[in-house]
């Protein structure tokens, strides 16, 4: 099945993102840090108008850490982006982010002139979380699903700093499947756009390939099943996931078998690395461009 999904919130809150870019000094782009070139909306690039970026893998968490380290050296060498792996619900993490937001604007931050940022990201990435954890209360809503937020909102920290929390956005064409297919598994495309079997075969056949001991240990294996539909179908077993009569029922094991996967609960995983990514992306980027 091809996946798809644009509500229209997300065109209209481009527009007005684009527009309020102006009069922002600093952008923080949030991107999941399993899979940070994929969560890269490559719109951001144009909408920027050269303002200083910083990107946060967040729900570092939850990914490998060898291959986060390879990530962070990966967009070092973007030019104007400095990447950093954390975890937004974590103070210290967030107490960090905003030092070097100061580092990067130093003229801003004083009485009258306040440091203003703006979050960005697709969806379900953890941007409200992290305004959340930066103004050390529950002012925005967060929740475990993409398109929470659909209306952005100005957070004035009262330390010199205001925040722009704003709604994820993807881009209208997903003419890269395999993007699409690594979005979906990491919970950024809303459920109406999916088909659970797919993602959840799609995401079974990758970690059966990169991470076939997690799996062993997650589901008491001593040996993986030869294909993705039996491995799903042996989760499905034990995880409870049956009709009447017995027989495993594939699409609610398959959901079930990507809420532990998002959850972390197989393991730190990451849904790429800097170079098997960078092909489809790339290829994906200039797709977007074409067509904008
Ligand atoms: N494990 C982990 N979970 C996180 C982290 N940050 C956010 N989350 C979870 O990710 C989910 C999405 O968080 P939100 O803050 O609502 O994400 P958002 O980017 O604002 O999403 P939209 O408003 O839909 O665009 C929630 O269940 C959060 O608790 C993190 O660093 N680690
Ligand atoms: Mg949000």
């Amino acid at each position: 099945m091809t996946i798809r999904w644009y509500p229209g919130h997300m065109g209209k809150a481009q527009e007005k993102m684009a527009e309020a870019i102006r009069k922002i000094d600093v952008i923080i782009e949030v991107v999941d840090a399993r899979l940070p070139l994929s969560s890269s909306n490559c719109q951001l690039e144009e909408m920027r108008r050269n303002k200083p970026c910083i990107k946060i893998l967040n729900k570092h968490d939850l990914a490998d850490p060898a291959i986060t380290k390879a990530w962070v050296r990966y967009f070092e060498q973007e030019s104007g982006v400095t990447a950093v792996p954390l975890s937004a619900r974590l103070h210290a993490d967030a107490k960090q982010l905003l030092k070097l937001c100061q580092k990067t604007v130093p003229h801003r931050g004083r009485p009258g002139w306040p440091l203003r940022v703006m979050i960005f990201g697709i969806p379900n990435t953890g941007k409200s979380t992290l305004i959340n954890t930066l103004a050390g209360k529950c002012i925005a809503k967060v929740g475990d699903k993409p398109a929470v937020t659909t209306c952005g909102q100005q957070i004035d920290l009262k330390n010199g700093i205001v925040l722009s929390d704003t709604p994820g956005i993807l881009w209208p064409n997903m003419d890269d499947q395999n993007v699409a297919y690594r979005l979906a598994t990491s919970g950024a495309i809303g459920a109406s756009a999916l088909d659970y079997t797919c993602v959840g075969l799609f995401a079974v056949e990758y970690m059966m390939g990169r991470y076939p001991v997690l799996l062993k240990i997650r589901y008491k294996l001593s040996e993986l099943p030869e294909t993705p539909t039996a491995m799903l179908e042996v989760i499905g077993k034990r995880l409870g996931c049956l009709m009447t009569g017995g027989e495993i029922d594939v699409h609610r094991a398959a959901e079930a078998f990507l809420r532990e996967l998002r959850a972390g609960k197989i393991g730190r995983i990451s849904l790429e690395e800097p170079l098997v990514a960078e092909d489809s992306v790339v290829a994906h980027n200039d797709s977007d461009v074409a067509t904008a």
